[in-house]
């Protein structure tokens, strides 16, 4: 943040485009120091940023001083990861002042590009979760829910994708380096952390003993950074509050008496490596200490401030559960509940069962993915060095819950083994999502499949235990971003025929039915898909210098790269499609784009050996005058909220082809149904819940569903017998196999081939290929009929009413937080 950035009291807040030019001018003058001659397209962005910066502090100090004063029940999000995207676009949707907006601009010769360029993209966030987590922010400061989004104030955001000879190169996202208008810091809001140490008998203040955590070290300083976050069209402002660490007061005095006052200096910058850098793996557990104090750090600095603002107005804890609700993004804020435990016990006497009830009915836990490996473990050991009076509290909890559980189930010490938050075998560890099931009133999924498998497969002991506790609730996108802020064409056509309610009811899109039979209307919407693919040409002629053809079929696979969701799979086909053009060049066919984008985990080489396979096919069929006018594959580097929203809307095409049974839900399926896409994709996650919404009839289904997919890892697999009885897709095995799209590296995708040939393929890409292909072709039969197609994406775009994200959060109002919506 910039200091000097204080609204300066003759600033004029209205709306108006004379205002804003105004308050602009003003901005450059007082907060830049500058005049318009000497100044650069940062401090236009900086000064037009600070200006509808000052359009919310109002609002925002308000709807803070209402809470303040009201007491309502308040919910507290925790994440890891909140994936904003650009700040400057965002706030000019939600505050309702965009034309005049444009026209100060203009009117001073502020070039747009250049506010875009500098409006750098927050990307503290993998994937999915995080961006989950910023739409849910926007939905609850829209419906105008009293809630606080929690996190870390990362200094490296998600890494930077390069593709260098079309591999991928991680480079650093340094996304503060100029700073950001946005955030405002409150070094008033700081608190200590501490890590290290070990506990001993003692007795508490009310003389009980109690186990005291003592002689900690590296303590670290959590300081709060605030950015606002506006409901769409209200009075409301939340706050999103990231916690950066800074050093304490204090030296390290043992380093500093002897002498070596620059160790001792070093020794407290290096406390604030733990805010630096966001863990680039998704669905994967790392293991290492430095995440563990981080998702220790962030969970402490966040329960002591809420403990702070519940105090201003309570001095028991009788009514905490009442006014306080936290959520738990996965199980990585996990520790909150030993903490609260803690806290509770160890700081503030209170008996153990009385701390346990207010725990359990505080928290919910929201589960993300029953991939084993993305399932947090942490070592005993390792806890119990860096938070040894957690491990303890995490022992008593264990203890009393197993007790409770023996007497249920008195001669099946199986189960009790399988409930236990400890895993013995093949290392002690600590199993955080039981730690979250057992410390949570209720546990969600994010799907109907995803929350069915938790109930009767991964958490089944628990839900037999606590039936009530398991719920689903299917994920959601704010259609404030995902439509109305990314494709403003299409916005405009619904607002035009159903009115602008759809910005705040997703479910009136319904209104747009009847118009599937009205020709005008189906000329206009194409026109805007055809618009908005030529859009997305010209970004990928800027950054691939290589030229789109409009007309073709844009076929789109953006998510993080992963096995399991099964990029390998589209790019068969796409190997599979360039054969058969090479074999019959003369025959009658629907040219194809497809456009992949997504980043892989630095230390996953499957993943990243992916991304080479389809930079390669790139390479060989964009180059290929026998194909190239029939099918381009597209790589797009670096995929990001501010890339989705220039690919989603241009899609014509979604693949949603994971394994079924392994994405919890998926949220890019709803982005992309939203934008008129149709999908080809597998029964799993929200893929169920968008066909029951669309009919079968407007959706692409394929391949084995969960169960099937289930009977063949009990009752045996051989990826070999597709192989042999398909030649098609020998054919294509053989070629990536034997070095045709890498003639330099002949055997580069020999572990991949392996993978799917040699190692059982895991994810069962070669018993889908078939119907996958198949499929595929009745998707083309169809885009032969422009007409067909378009009322189809129609329907697609007009039964998403239940994927916004404002009724995922209606939901968890109702089902766990107690709160009216
Ligand atoms: C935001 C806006 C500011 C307000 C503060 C409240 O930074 O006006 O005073 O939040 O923070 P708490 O006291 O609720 O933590």
């Amino acid at each position: 943040m910039l200091e000097s950035s204080r609204t300066h009291s003759s600033f004029s807040n209205g709306n108006g485009s004379k205002d804003l030019k105004d308050s602009i001018d003003k901005h450059l003058k007082y907060s830049q120091a500058k005049n318009w001659p000497t100044s650069t397209p940062l401090d236009h962005y900086n000064s037009v940023a600070l200006t509808v910066r000052d359009r919310l502090v109002e609002r925002w100090i308000n709807t803070q001083h209402e809470y303040h004063e009201k007491d309502p029940k308040r919910i507290y999000y925790l994440s890891m990861e909140f994936l904003v995207g650009r700040a400057l676009s965002n706030y000019l949707v939600n505050l309702d002042f965009k034309n005049d907006f444009y026209r100060a601009v203009k009117e001073l010769g502020i070039r747009l590009e250049d506010l875009e360029e500098n409006d750098i993209e927050a990307g503290l966030g993998n994937g999915g979760l995080g961006r989950l987590a910023a739409c849910y922010l926007d939905s609850m400061a829209t419906l105008g829910l009293p809630a606080y989004g929690y996190g870390i104030r990362y200094e490296y955001g998600i890494f930077y994708q390069k593709i260098i000879n079309g591999f991928q190169v991680e480079t650093a996202d340094n996304w503060l380096r100029r700073g950001s208008p946005w955030e405002i810091p409150r070094p008033d809001y700081m608190y200590p952390v501490k890590f290290y140490g070990t506990t001993r008998q003692g007795t508490n203040k009310a003389g009980q003993p109690v186990s005291e955590w003592i002689d900690t070290h590296d303590d670290v300083m959590a300081m709060a950074y605030d950015i606002p976050i506006p409901g769409y069209h209200n009075k409301t402002v939340n706050n999103l509050r990231l916690w950066g660490a800074r050093s304490t007061r204090e030296f390290d005095l043992g380093v500093f008496n002897s002498g070596d006052y620059v160790q001792a200096v070093n020794r407290k910058q290096e406390s604030e490596t733990i805010s630096k850098v966001l863990y680039p793996n998704d669905k994967n557990m790392w293991g290492k200490e430095l995440r563990l104090k981080q998702e220790y750090f962030f969970v402490s600095a966040s329960l002591q401030d809420i403990i702070r603002r519940y105090k201003r107005t309570h001095s028991t804890y009788e009514k905490f559960s009442r006014k306080v609700a936290i959520q738990l993004n996965d199980a990585h804020p996990a520790l909150a509940i030993p903490e609260l435990m803690r806290i509770l016990v160890d700081e503030e006497c209170r008996p153990w069962e009385e701390a346990w009830e207010i725990v359990v009915e505080t928290f919910g836990y929201t589960n993300h993915t029953v991939l084993p490996e993305a399932l947090e473990k942490w070592t005993a050991e390792l806890m119990g060095h860096v938070l040894p009076r957690h491990l303890e509290i995490i022992f008593e909890i264990n203890h009393r819950f197993l007790e409770k559980a023996r007497k249920q189930y008195p001669n099946d010490e199986k189960r009790i083994e399988r409930l236990s938050l400890i895993e013995e075998k093949p290392v002690k560890s600590i199993r955080m999502s039981n730690l979250a099931i057992v410390g949570s009133h209720a546990v969600n999924g994010v799907a109907q499949l995803h929350s069915h498998i938790l109930k009767t497969n991964v958490f089944k002991d628990y839900n037999d235990l606590f039936p009530d506790r398991f719920k689903n609730i299917t994920n959601g996108i704010t259609q404030r971003l995902w439509l109305k802020s990314c494709n403003p064409e299409l916005a405009e056509l619904l607002t035009e025929t159903v009115g602008e309610e759809w910005t705040t009811h997703l479910d009136i899109l319904r209104q747009l039915l009847p118009y599937t039979k009205d020709d005008d209307f189906i000329r206009r919407w194409r026109e805007i898909k055809q618009s908005n693919k030529k859009r997305l040409a010209r970004h990928v002629q800027q950054e691939l210098s290589i030229d789109l053809n409009p007309e073709s079929l844009f076929d789109v696979h953006v998510k993080r790269i992963h096995e399991y969701k099964r990029q390998v799979l589209c790019a068969l086909h796409a190997v599979a499609l360039y054969n058969r053009l090479k074999e019959q060049p003369y025959t009658e066919c629907v040219p194809r784009t497809i456009i992949f984008a997504g980043k892989a985990a630095p230390g996953y080489e499957m993943a990243k050996l992916v991304i080479k396979l389809i930079t390669s096919i790139a390479d060989k069929v964009n180059n290929d005058p026998d194909t190239s006018d029939k099918l381009k594959v597209i790589f797009v580097p670096n995929y990001s909220v501010t890339k989705a929203e220039w690919i989603i809307p241009g899609a014509d095409l979604s693949e949603q082809v994971s394994t079924a049974g392994h994405e919890a839900s998926g949220t890019g399926n709803m982005k992309l149904a939203l934008n008129g896409a149709l999908t080809i994709g597998t029964l799993d996650g929200a893929n169920i819940e968008i066909r029951d919404q669309v009919g079968e009839d407007n959706i692409f289904i394929f391949g084995l569903t969960a169960e099937e997919v289930e009977r063949t890892r009990k009752n045996g697999y051989r990826p070999r017998d597709y192989y042999q009885s398909n030649p098609e897709l020998k054919q294509v095995l053989d070629m990536i196999r034997d070095g045709y799209f890498a003639p330099n590296h002949p055997r580069i995708f020999s572990p991949l081939i392996d993978s799917l040939l040699v190692h059982g393929d895991h994810y069962r890409v070669l018993a889908d290929f078939d119907d996958y292909l198949a499929t595929q072709k009745k998707v083309e039969t169809l885009y032969l009929d422009p007409d067909a197609w378009t009322r189809k994406s129609i329907i697609n775009s007009a039964n998403m009413g239940c994927f916004s994200s404002d009724r995922s959060i209606r939901e968890y109002c109702r089902l766990i937080w107690g709160i009216e919506a």
